[in-house]
């Protein structure tokens, strides 16, 4: 076994103030804080489905609105995914899942790749979950993907309810990156890459 596969980001804006304690290789341990129920329970899901063990606290700016805390956490989460991760050095790289829930289908592809790219195809019903806004489920997404490195294709095949819509979403991308940080011996160590580097 190599050394710990783990991370602590701590970043301080005017907007927010996060931090993250990442453990690629732990078993769904979470302790999160972010100021917003729903967003809370996504992480935790998110968490808990990729075998993570990850706390997260955010104090945002949520007297403007939820736009910066939900951002800047996605940034930190990615940075975190980064950092625990130098190189993408022996890892399977690939991963995707399908995530039912109820009526709803979603299906995410991840490629650790150091070239961030988003395809956001998830269409949501109504415009908010509770007091959540739902267009912002994309800027989480946009933002991990580019500070993690990570190309993530996210779609949803199906579905009616938000709220399902919203999870599956997170699971998926939870399960996708749970094979992709797998250690695979094939790679002898090294990025899985023909250029020999990532
Ligand atoms: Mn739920």
């Amino acid at each position: 076994m190599s050394a710990a596969r783990t991370a602590e980001v701590v970043r301080n804006t005017k907007e927010t103030r996060i931090r993250v304690a990442l453990n690629l290789d732990g078993v769904g341990a979470t302790e999160i804080r972010t100021g917003i129920g729903f967003y809370d329970h996504m992480l935790e899901s998110f968490g808990r489905h990729g075998g993570f063990d990850l706390q997260i606290h955010t104090e945002g700016d949520l007297h403007i609105d939820m736009h910066h805390t939900v951002e800047d956490t996605g940034i930190v989460l990615g940075q975190a995914f980064a950092q625990a991760l130098p190189g993408f050095k022996g890892v399977r790289r690939f991963g995707h899942a399908y995530v039912p829930m109820d009526e709803t289908l979603t299906r995410c592809a991840v490629d650790l790749s150091n070239r961030p790219y988003l395809v956001w195809k998830v269409a949501f019903t109504r415009p908010k979950i509770g007091e959540f806004d739902t267009e912002l489920f994309k800027e989480f997404h946009q933002a991990f993907a580019m500070n993690a490195g990570a190309c993530v294709h996210l779609e949803t095949l199906y579905g009616e309810n938000s709220h399902h819509i919203a999870e599956s979403g997170f699971k998926a991308l939870a399960r996708a990156l749970r094979t992709a940080v797998e250690l695979d011996p094939k790679t002898g160590g090294q990025a899985p890459s023909t250029k020999g580097v990532l």
